[in-house]
């Protein structure tokens, strides 16, 4: 005898209303839920994005920045350790154009600094030199260990004449023709091991890693270690960010 042929008919009659119910209950969830996401996907957009997630992104930069730390430092790693990472995001490098001349090459320093600056490659050499051997994070999910050596940005700011307290709050940085650019709070930008990189695994910087002068700051993901730096500009307004205008975090803390 199957289960079913011993069940009497009001037993049977409850479990179709309990079945029912059930579905009801799984339907007017599964309604709920596409209409949620209609309604997200339909809002006005800020920064790219609709508006509630772009203020969840808020929530989440106030928690991040909140669990900051000045002085505490990223992981470092035996040189052993270090990889050649990928060539990752080609945006603003133009590898199509000529090798470029690194003797003509200049850094432009700008925005809320006594007088605007131009540096060579030289005279941002001739700043404390520093290494450090760290992981690179991408948001795609990819990491490699690399060793970079370069200026810290700390005592770049010094040299553009900023002392410390009136440094603004926030840093953009430009490649040429700004095909790419990044906005970076003051703390990550004076973080000490936050690096104006000339020099990666042992070797001048390659084209496709950012030559000649490329940031290297490992407190925030990839998107924000911005290669072929050609602007650095000082400002009291949160500057643009390429990947936070096409939806992600503006942050991008670790
Ligand atoms: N100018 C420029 N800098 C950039 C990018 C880019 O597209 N253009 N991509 C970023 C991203 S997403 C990552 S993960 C790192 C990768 O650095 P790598 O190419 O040296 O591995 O560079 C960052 N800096
Ligand atoms: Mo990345």
């Amino acid at each position: 005898m199957s289960q079913s042929e011993s069940l009497s008919e009001s037993d049977r009659a409850r479990l179709r209303t309990l079945s029912r119910r059930g579905f009801s209950a799984g339907a007017i969830g599964l309604l709920a839920g596409i209409l949620g996401l209609r309604w997200i996907a339909t809002r006005a957009r800020a920064d790219g994005i609709p508006w509630p997630l772009r203020r969840m992104l808020g929530t989440n930069q106030r928690l991040w920045e909140s669990l900051f730390r000045a002085d505490a430092l990223a992981p470092e790693f035996s040189t052993e350790r270090a990889r050649m990472p990928r060539v990752n995001g080609t945006y603003g490098l133009a590898l199509d154009e000529p090798e470029p001349d690194v003797a003509a090459w200049r850094l432009r320093a700008e925005g809320d600094l006594a007088q605007p600056r131009e540096f060579t490659l030289a005279e941002i050499q001739a700043l404390p030199r520093l290494s450090h051997t760290t992981e690179l994070k991408c948001i795609e999910g990819w990491s490699e260990v690399v060793t970079w050596t370069g200026a810290r940005f700390a005592d770049f700011t010094e040299a553009c004449g900023i002392d410390a307290e009136q440094m603004p709050p926030y840093v953009a940085l430009e490649t040429p023709g700004r095909g790419y650019y990044v906005g970076l709070d003051r703390a990550a930008a004076m973080h000490p091991q936050t690096l104006l990189c000339y020099e990666m695994n042992g070797k001048p910087l390659q084209r496709g890693h950012g030559a000649p002068l490329r940031l290297v700051i490992p407190v925030k993901y990839g998107i924000k270690n911005i290669k072929r730096i050609a602007t650095i500009r000082f400002t009291r307004e949160r500057p643009a960010d390429y990947w936070a205008e096409r939806g992600y975090d503006w942050y991008a803390g670790l």
